[in-house]
């Protein structure tokens, strides 16, 4: 059961389209309390309620001990003492002695979940402002809770099947023959590929809707030649535009009033990749037609995928922060000879401080339906509203193409428009584990075509660091290898077992009909496609706090090994289950394993499957690309 709660005056996220009536605020129980100002929530916790949701944040699976801030930010550092990454998914399930229970905070600015870290037994939920709705939601059990929700914030996203094929990225591949080379060194050594990513090395000086006319002169005949070999190409595209005299779409969106202004009414200026620019007010339904359909440029030359990046909107800095750090750090020159510590880190500091200013996302404005609204109330909501904008007019301008769109920056709602990646990750071990935590909570947000950074973004990976975290990224959706300029390239032709890479593909492609079967299935029917063990079986005390192991669909559960040279791992089965070791889709061993806790070897080269009780393992037959699955 949901039910609704309303206070203040709140702004229209639309994450939620068809609202349930409102109960007055006296109704409000479960244990919940509600603070004099409104804004905080508080709840009680026992000792082995288990948190979930929360989608794409930091730390474990269940999110207890720790502070979470929903505010969208462009943050490269995934690491423990950081409270926001690019997506706000501000839905929480409390699992415990006292039951289950759902609460969603539909607030887009920011919130602040203090889930027992404050006080171990408290959890509260803080929005900046008393204007926000709330949602909870009641049922017999966790899974139960999740589909109500689910049902509430409406039909997430659906990828078509080539988007589960691999893809390969990388930050640097600057033109046609880069590109080229990548698809021709995976066809020679036999690797299964469906994707090559642009990033944002293929614009003209990083203009929205431009290509570097040196580097791809021919782009039609590029991107028809790609595809004669089953190759899609996905250019990054960015949420600023340029601020430059002659380029036509900054130029119309002058002319249209069509970008975020700052107090005096002006043009809100920043910058990014481009340089000075300015930022679309996608929260306008015209401002996302207009944005919408530039696509075209794209999609008229063939282009059928597309990912949405700096749409937090992530802000290298504003002219005004730029202007008065420029002022402060001048007085640094008169103080060469004199220039104490604590003034150094003071100057060091200030430098710091330009990008995602607090200060600057309070400084510029939106006009949805013609009403002026600061920014930060409605932060979180600015990727959503560009990713949705591609989103509502491909069938319209490409209704003959199957197109995929995912974003960086998202709010729920956001997951009936596009999916999600989860950013600048590091190859680190410890981020294969996050996301294993990220999956399941995804998934009850809404979010289900997601994966993340294999081999990871930032700093260099190794042959086994990339061997693991693709054992676990060819059971998700989004399957993209893509790393960072400057670090260790690692396509997979630069390692020296090309052989057990391409049957870690293999077996990918072979588990396509069964993987986008159960993402299709958790679409149409409102369910997780990753399920934590604890909540499939609520009554198994020793599933709960299992938080790297998940069921993929309805019949196998993965338990992958994610330590640095670790030669295996302990597994806990709920249920007696049947373990394949795969080292290929073809070559493997099978073991009957009991309920209960197993170690188990696994190999560099080897996927653990557990096939759960009653049911089978279906792998089909592994191709070149999805268009050439039988
Ligand atoms: O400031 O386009 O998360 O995937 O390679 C960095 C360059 C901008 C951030 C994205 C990353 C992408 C990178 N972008």
């Amino acid at each position: 059961m949901t039910e609704r709660y309303v206070f203040g005056t709140p702004f229209d996220t639309e994450a939620v389209l068809d609202k349930p009536a409102a109960s007055p605020e006296s109704a409000l129980g479960h244990g919940l309390k509600l603070s004099a100002d409104k804004k905080k929530v508080s709840y009680d916790l026992d000792k082995d309620d288990v948190i979930y949701g929360l989608g794409e944040s930091l730390h474990g699976m269940n999110k207890r001990g720790f502070v979470y801030k929903t505010f969208n930010t462009d943050q490269t550092k995934h690491n423990e003492d950081q409270y926001s990454l690019y997506g706000s998914h501000t839905f929480i399930l409390i699992e415990g002695a006292k039951g289950s229970l759902g609460i969603f905070t539909d607030y887009p600015g920011l919130v602040t979940y203090d889930l027992g870290f404050t006080d171990k037994d408290v959890l509260t939920i803080t929005a900046e402002e008393a204007d926000y709705e709330m949602y909870v939601i009641t049922g017999k059990s966790g899974l139960e809770i999740i589909t109500e929700f689910r049902k509430l914030i409406g039909k997430s996203y659906k990828a078509p099947l080539w988007a589960f094929g691999y893809g390969q990225s990388r930050w640097g591949y600057k033109c046609e023959d880069d590109i080229r080379e990548v698809v021709r060194r995976h066809k020679e050594n036999n690797l299964p590929l469906d994707a090559v990513y642009m990033d944002i090395d293929y614009m003209d000086n990083y203009k929205d809707f431009t290509l570097n006319p040196e580097a791809f002169p021919k782009f039609k005949e590029f991107v028809d030649e790609m595809k004669a070999q089953h190759i899609h190409l996905l250019p990054n595209v960015d949420a600023a535009i340029k601020i430059e005299d002659g380029y036509d779409m900054y130029e119309e969106g002058v002319k249209e009033n069509y970008y975020c202004k700052d107090e005096n009414g002006e043009d809100f200026i920043m910058a990014a990749w481009p340089g000075k620019s300015v930022l679309p007010d996608f929260l306008r339904p015209e401002v996302r037609r207009w944005f919408g359909l530039k696509y075209r440029f794209f999609t008229d030359a063939g282009v059928d995928g597309f990912w949405n990046d700096m749409n937090e909107p992530a802000l290298f800095y504003s002219l005004k922060g730029l202007k008065e750090t420029a002022e402060e750090i001048s007085h640094l020159k008169d103080k060469t000879d004199t220039l104490d510590l604590y003034s150094l880190w003071h100057y060091l500091d200030t430098m710091n401080a330009l990008a995602n200013k607090p200060e600057d996302y309070r400084s510029f404005y939106h006009e949805p339906e013609g009403k002026k609204i600061r920014h930060d109330r409605v932060h979180n909501l600015y990727g959503y509203n560009m990713a949705r904008a591609a989103s509502e007019v491909f069938e319209e301008i490409a209704p003959e193409m199957e197109t995929l769109i995912f974003s960086r920056a998202s709010y729920i709602g956001s997951h009936r428009y596009a999916g999600i990646w989860t950013g600048d990750n590091s190859s680190f071990y410890s981020h294969i584990e996050l996301i294993l935590h990220q999956l399941p909570n995804l998934n009850m947000c809404g979010y289900l075509y997601v994966g993340a950074d294999t081999g990871g973004f930032a700093f260099h990976t190794s042959e086994n660091l990339l061997k693991r975290f693709m054992q676990v990224s060819l059971f998700t959706p989004l399957f993209r290898n893509h790393c960072a300029l400057g670090c260790r390239e690692q396509e997979i032709y630069r390692f020296k077992d090309i052989d057990a890479f391409r049957n870690l593909l293999n077996l990918r492609y072979a588990l396509i009909p069964y993987l986008y079967k159960s993402y299709v299935d958790s679409i149409e029917n409102n369910k997780l496609m990753f399920t934590p063990i604890g909540l499939a079986f609520p009554e198994d005390k020793e599933a709960r706090h299992i938080e790297d192991q998940l069921l993929v669909g309805d019949d196998l559960m993965i338990a992958p090994v994610y330590k640095a040279n670790a030669s295996g791992r302990d597994v806990y089965l709920p249920e007696d289950m049947t373990l394949y070791l795969m080292k290929s889709d073809k070559d493997f061993t099978k073991t009957e394993l009991s309920k209960g806790h197993h170690f188990i070897n696994v190999d560099i080269d080897e996927v653990p499957i557990f096939v759960r009780k009653g049911k089978s393992l279906t792998l089909g037959k592994p191709a070149m690309s999805t268009a050439e699955l039988e």
